[in-house]
This record gives C-alpha cells, structure tokens and sequence, in this order.
C-alpha cells in the first residue's frame, strides 16, 4: 500500500492530546495509516539557512509516524501566516472582503513559504507516495512541486468554505490560485454549497469543462472534485465523556448550576464564529422571556486565537463590553447571566461541560464545518439530552437537519430558538439526538478519511 503523506500549515506531536479539528482529524488518519505528516515546526527563528533549500526539514519519529517539520523567520511567518492566509484568504473565503488586506508583500511571501515546503518536502518523497494536502494555507504547493517534476498524486483538502465565485474573484491572485487547484488530482471541500461555488466559479473564471460528475478539465488538466464533509471520531468522544476529568467537570458544573438552565458555546475567539450576535441573543431572550432570568446561564468559552489580527483585536473589545453590560444590567447577587472565558479549556474536560448543558449554540455567520456542533452531541445522555441550535451557515447544517436551524444575524429569531431549546420536551429532545447521533456516526471522521482517500487511488 502506498504511503500517506499529510502535509499542513502546522504539524503536532500525534501522541498529545490536540486541540483543533483539522489536528484531531490528521491524527486519527495516521494513526491508522502511518505516514509522514509535513509541515511547520510553529517555531518563528530569527533567521533561517532553510530558504536557501540547502537545509533540511527535522525529522523526527512518533510511532509508525513520521514528522518533517520547517521553521519560517520572522518575515516567512508575517506574509505567508499571518498575512495572505490570515488576512486575505480566511476573511475572504468568509464572505468578508471588508476585512481583507490585499498586499503585494503578503502574496510574496505565501507564494515562497509555498516553495520552500515544496523543495523540502519533495526530497522526502517516495515514487509511489500519496500526498494529502490540508487547507487555505498551501493552496499553490501541489503547483510548486509539480514544478519540480513530482509526479505523486495530490489531493486538496479545504477546511473553510468556498464563498460564490465573484468573492473569490475579488482576490487579486485569485487566477494563480486556481490554475495552483488544477494541479491536484483531487480537490475535497466541505459541503455541496461549497463544492456548487467551486465549480461555478472555474466553469466562469477558468472556462473549465465538465467532461463528467465531479470532473472540471482546463489548464489541460483534469481534476476531480467532490464534498467530503468531515466528522469526528464519535466513540474517542464518547470515551473521552466517560474518563474522570470530564466527569468530575459535569459534576462540578452540575453542582455549581444545580437551579439553572446551562446554555454553552464554545469557539475560536473568531470573528467568523458570530459570537457578539449570539451575545445579543441571549440578552434578548431575558428581555423577551423573563421567565429566564436568574435560570438560564450562558457559558461562553471563546479560546484565544491569531492575537496579533487586527480584526480579533476588536471582537475581543466588543465581547468584553456586550458581556459586561449584560452582566451588569441583569446579573443579581446570586445569578451571573453571562460566563464569558477568555480562555481554551483542556479538550478532556470539553465533554463533561457539554453534558452538562442544556443548550449548544453553534452560530457561526459561516463556517467550513464546525465539528464543535458534532462534539456537543457526541457527548449527551441519549436518555435526557441537550438541544444544539446550529447556524444554517455552518457546513454541519446540511447534514444536522435536526437540529434547531437559526440565521446567526436575526438576533429575534435565536432567541426564539434558544427558547425553544430550552422549554424543548424531553421525547422530542431524546428523537432529534437520536437522529443527529445517527448522522454523525455514519459520517464519521474514518468514514471521511476513507471516502477521501480511495477517490484519490480512483484518480488516474
Ligand atoms: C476549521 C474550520 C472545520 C475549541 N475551543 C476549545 C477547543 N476547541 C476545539 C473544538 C473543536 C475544534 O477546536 C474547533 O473546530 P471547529 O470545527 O469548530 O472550528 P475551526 O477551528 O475554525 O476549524 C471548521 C474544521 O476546520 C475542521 O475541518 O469544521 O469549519 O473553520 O475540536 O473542540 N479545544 C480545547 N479547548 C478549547 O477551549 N481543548
């Protein structure tokens, strides 16, 4: 069989617990597989001889798994992360154009962060390997070691959505990035809106051809392309639920809201994850239903993410205002409406708090995925479950149907979810768990990693 060869912005240790999605889903791959996973080291060093393509990734061993990992100056690790990836591609493929800093500069540096991983990784590279590349980061690498004369077959993976075409086309590299596409053999995205823009947008911008389902030729080459919606691997889950940490977690929670209805979120502190509207909501729902105050509690856990961004330098500001003033005009001496935690919480103590919770918000204005909506169920009593009220522009809505669909900017409309979500009885909330348990275990995270990885065998 051939090897795996997994390549992503970051690479982390498979044997640590993990904290992010793309991360948990990579490693569960390669724990099956084995395989080399490629990627930065997450070291910013002063100043770097890897450039030049005379150094060499480290190499170091992880069971059957092997890690090449680079290190990026300081100057890599502005245009190429925190530039053109974090302030052109993530706002943009968000639908926020308003927030994307369009520089020459960035383009740069993305376009030579791009061919450093491709000279080194393509050193690595055995004939017969099979290369799997994750998101918005290294769009153009399959372009750069196609240029180099690797002939392995590629596939794309993107973790965020792909917005309507005329979005994409606003980015002034956008016809380099997709000629880079072309290069892949497979192009995976999340959901079938996603892949329904992928497609209109190189029929329009790249005259491409559909000589059959799923396959778009131009550029004089063929690339396949589909929606393979992540999951999570449910039962790692539900066994995390069961451990001593996230019992003692419920326990503690439980015991600390014992007369209350606990209403979670948890989130990157992302400006794409709609946290001041949800705020909003909440505040609405205590105007609108009294009967919630001193009852229902939301706790919102927003972990620290991209600090240096501008962009999420003003949310943290608008959050710490929307949650004071809430607690301030509605808090009693014995009832704190808002929790609002600027802080990650230890993945292994995540599912005691989701079960303990009556309520999941998941309202993303848009969202790839979000494998958080998956984790809350994974983690429920199926006898007396919570309810998950999930953004209809979160990617998991086409699959969670039975969930409580909200549009996260009608601030009115989710607080009439939240207050359904709360006053929802239990036969209904033991059915739709029910069915959103089977969903998510049918399109589970192997079930991804398989589907994905046998088109990419099927591909010539
Ligand atoms: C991208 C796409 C897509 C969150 N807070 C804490 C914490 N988390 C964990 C969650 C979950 C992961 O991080 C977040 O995954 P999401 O899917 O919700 O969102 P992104 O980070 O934006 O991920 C997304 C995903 O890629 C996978 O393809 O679904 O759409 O944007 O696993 O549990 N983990 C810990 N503490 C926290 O405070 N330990």
């Amino acid at each position: 069989m051939s090897r795996i060869v997994v390549v992503s912005n970051r690479v982390a240790d498979p044997n640590k617990p993990a904290a992010g999605g793309l991360a948990v889903a990579v490693r569960e791959c390669l724990r099956r597989t084995g395989g080399l996973w490629f990627g930065w080291s997450g070291r910013i060093v002063e100043r770097t001889r890897t450039d030049t393509g005379h150094a060499h990734a480290s190499i170091q061993a992880s069971g059957k798994i092997q890690l090449a990992t680079v290190d990026l100056d300081r100057q890599q690790y502005e245009t190429y992360y925190g530039g053109y990836s974090n302030n052109v591609l993530w706002p943009v493929f968000h639908y926020r154009l308003d927030l994307a800093q369009f520089d020459e500069g960035f383009a740069a540096g993305y376009r030579q962060v791009n061919q450093l991983f491709a000279q080194q990784l393509f050193r690595l590279l055995k004939p017969d390997d099979v290369i799997w590349v994750h998101d918005y980061h290294l769009i153009p690498i399959a372009a750069e070691l196609r240029a180099l004369g690797c002939e392995n077959r590629i596939g794309f993976f993107l973790h965020i959505p792909v917005p309507p075409p005329l979005i994409i086309a606003a980015i002034p590299e956008h016809e380099w990035l997709m000629r880079s596409l072309f290069c892949y053999d497979l192009v995976g995205v999340q959901a079938k809106s996603d892949l329904t823009h992928l497609v209109r947008y190189m029929e329009t911008e790249a005259r491409a051809e559909r000589p059959g389902d799923g396959i778009l030729r131009a550029f004089g080459r063929e690339l396949r392309v589909g929606a393979f919606p992540i999951g999570i691997d449910v039962d790692e889950f539900a066994a995390l639920a069961d451990a001593r940490d996230s019992k003692d977690m419920y326990a503690t929670m439980r015991d600390e809201y014992s007369r209350r209805e606990l209403i979670v979120g948890v989130d990157r502190l992302d400006y794409s994850k709609g946290l001041p509207q949800r705020v909003r909501a909440f505040r609405a729902l205590l105007d609108r239903y009294p009967e919630n105050r001193s009852r229902a509690t939301l706790i919102q856990i927003a972990a620290p993410s991209r600090e240096d961004v501008n962009a999420y330098d003003e949310l943290r500001q608008e959050m710490d205002s929307l949650c004071g003033a809430i607690n301030g005009d509605y808090g009693e001496l014995d009832w704190m409406p808002i929790r609002y935690i600027r802080r990650s919480v230890a993945r292994r103590r995540l599912p005691g708090l989701y079960r303990a919770s009556r309520v999941a918000m998941v309202t993303p204005l848009r969202d790839g995925m979000n494998l958080v909506a998956k984790e809350f169920l994974a983690a429920q009593d199926p006898g007396d479950p919570g309810v998950l009220v999930l953004s209809r522009f979160a990617g998991a809505a086409e699959q969670l149907t039975e969930a409580l669909h909200v549009n996260p900017y009608d601030i009115q409309g989710i607080a009439q979810a939240m207050q359904r979500a709360l006053t929802m009885p239990l036969d209904e909330r033991v059915s739709r768990h029910a069915a959103l348990m089977d969903s998510i275990r049918r399109y589970d995270v192997h079930w991804w990693r398989a589907t994905f990885l046998d088109e990419l065998q099927r591909t010539a």
